[in-house]
């Protein structure tokens, strides 16, 4: 009767032993496609453009839950906004440890994406329902709304305006009080349009992009639109696992701190973000 009763305990343990390690086989073959999927994103190319790449300065913690649409450096923090329904956040962040030290709720339907930091207030896009929440940035408590037509995707702002993109090749420039738009700018490389904008950076002078479905960041001339370099992302992945449970996905999030003039990147869902140097890969382009 006790031989009988161990060996149904056997067999349960046998059977959960089983059951775990196919599971996590599964899941680390799981997260390795979708990794080298990701990793293979399309780069954007052009041998007549200057072609750039990333020297990594430091690696630091980035929440894998996090479903980046924004990224924004401000007094010391980084600020983040991911998205989801649902799921949208918008998190000031100890660069150190990765973990937010405020964090607010967007409320479902919104799908939060861009932010930038404008006068001490967050401003932050929502993907489709046409409304962009403004918050103090040291309290993150919300203070106002503003509503615009089309789709929000990447946000930043110079020394004036407030500039957003909207998943076309057109950025618009946006007062900051109003929220109307004052300018739009058509971002062409060698004359063709570049659809897909995404998140946005202002980096001295320039408008750096992330292009959806991409590996790449544009850089960006704003006062004619034109494509004026190309950043490859694609050795950042070398610095990441590919077994990483988290399931990766596409690179999103570009900040700037203009006193140390440190260029920060992550992606969606990446357990990892990046402190970089944009470094010249380059005239004739090519790897
Ligand atoms: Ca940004």
């Amino acid at each position: 009767m006790i031989r009988k009763y161990h060996k149904k305990i056997l067999l349960l343990a046998v059977t959960f032993v089983g059951l775990t390690i196919f599971l996590s086989v599964y899941k680390i073959q799981k997260a390795y496609r979708q990794f080298t999927q990701i990793k293979a994103l399309s780069v954007i190319k052009d041998p007549d453009l200057p072609n750039f790449t990333l020297k990594t300065i430091s690696i630091h913690p980035h929440d894998k839950t996090t479903f980046t649409e924004g990224l924004v450096w401000y007094q010391g923090f980084l600020y983040e906004s991911g998205g989801g329904r649902g799921r949208s956040v918008l998190r000031k962040v100890d660069l150190l440890t990765g973990k937010a030290v405020k964090s607010r709720k967007v409320p479902a339907p919104h799908f939060a994406e861009g932010i930038t930091i404008f006068r001490e207030k967050v401003y932050q896009l929502t993907w489709k329902s046409h409304t962009c929440f403004v918050y103090d940035a040291d309290t993150l408590e919300k203070t106002g709304e503003f509503t615009y037509k089309g789709e929000g995707w990447g946000l930043t702002h110079d020394a004036r305006y407030l500039i957003m993109s909207d998943g076309t090749h057109r950025l618009r420039f946006v007062d900051p009080d109003t929220f109307k738009t004052v300018r739009t700018l058509d971002v062409r490389m060698n004359g063709a349009i570049v659809n897909n904008l995404n998140e946005l950076e202002f980096v001295e002078g320039m408008i750096y992009a992330n292009v959806y479905i991409t590996n790449s960041i544009v850089r960006i001339d704003p006062s004619t639109g034109n494509v004026t370099g190309l950043i490859d992302l694609t050795p950042l992945y070398e610095k990441m696992s590919p077994f990483s449970l988290s399931g990766i996905n596409m690179p999103n999030g570009i900040a700037y701190d203009p006193e140390t003039r440190a260029i920060y990147v992550t992606g969606k869902f990446w357990p990892k973000l990046f402190k970089v140097k944009i470094v010249p890969r380059g005239v004739s382009g090519g790897r």
